[in-house]
């Protein structure tokens, strides 16, 4: 079966949302540029699809990397300014590259980036319980190998990402918000461990989402000042997707 194209996420999504509105359920986000691409390269999907993550947050903070010793490895800590701070544990090094490495990695933010195996790869643990997070990845999947998060609250929520496998150095945007839980850590992981996919990730972003106005219950048809309850194109949107993430873990275990 043939995945939706990026676009195709991005368009659904655009249609779906109204500017600000928070989920009600948990949501996903995916903006795919195909590579080969290189730092300072228009990445049109993954930052529309970042748009669209930004515009549902408060509170925002981004880790872009550059403050970092290039080689640092982990555990180092992380800075997300007002939305708090996270340690990041497990392989890696924070790498520097003002163009595209041979491999085909290369930083979305200045010249630095998070450089990992997937496989499982590394931990982010967050100071206090977030909401949102998203992040760019660049040359994910060209090997085949998928990738994987996996949010750890009360139990943990595995999100398998419904990647084609992709050009070398191409770019992905991903944004994930559960409303319903909140999470204190999120993992990077790969579907098939044997792959060995070197990734570069940038700019982990975190952030939290508005309230509901007035008491929170009393405006669920989605009038634009609120979040829906339920019923709306923006929950059917976000089901859908969420579904897609999970029938597209199934396929790969065939
Ligand atoms: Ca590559
Ligand atoms: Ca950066
Ligand atoms: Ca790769």
């Amino acid at each position: 079966m043939k995945l939706p194209s990026s676009t195709a996420f991005c368009a659904a999504a655009l249609l779906a949302l109204s500017t600000t509105l928070a989920p009600a359920v948990p949501f996903a986000i995916i903006g795919i540029d195909r590579g080969p691409l290189q730092n300072g390269s228009p990445l049109p999907n993954s930052t529309e699809a970042q748009g669209i993550f930004l515009d549902m947050l408060i509170d925002v903070g981004v880790e872009d990397f550059e403050s970092f010793t290039p080689g640092t490895g982990g555990p180092t800590p992380l800075d997300f300014g007002v939305a708090g701070t996270g340690t990041l544990s497990g392989s890696g090094i924070v790498a520097a590259e003002p163009t595209v490495s041979p491999a085909g990695l290369f930083p979305v933010s200045g010249d630095q980036f998070w450089e990992s195996v997937v496989s499982p790869a590394f931990t982010i643990t967050f100071d206090q319980p977030v909401v949102a997070f998203g992040f760019f990845a660049t040359d994910a999947n060209d090997l085949g190998g998928g990738l994987t998060l996996t949010f750890v609250n009360g139990g943990p929520t595995f999100v398998p990402l419904p990647l084609p496998l992709l050009e070398d150095a191409s770019a992905i945007f991903v944004g994930y918000i559960n409303p319903e839980e909140l999470f204190n850590a999120v993992a990077f992981g790969a579907v098939d461990d044997q792959a060995d996919d070197l990734v570069g990730f940038d700019d982990f972003t975190v952030g939290s989402v508005t309230e509901p106005s007035g008491n929170g219950n009393g405006n669920g048809n989605g009038n634009g000042n609120g979040v829906p309850e339920s019923g709306g194109s923006l929950v059917l949107f976000s089901s859908a997707l969420i579904a897609l993430f999970v029938a597209r873990a199934r396929r790969r275990k065939d």
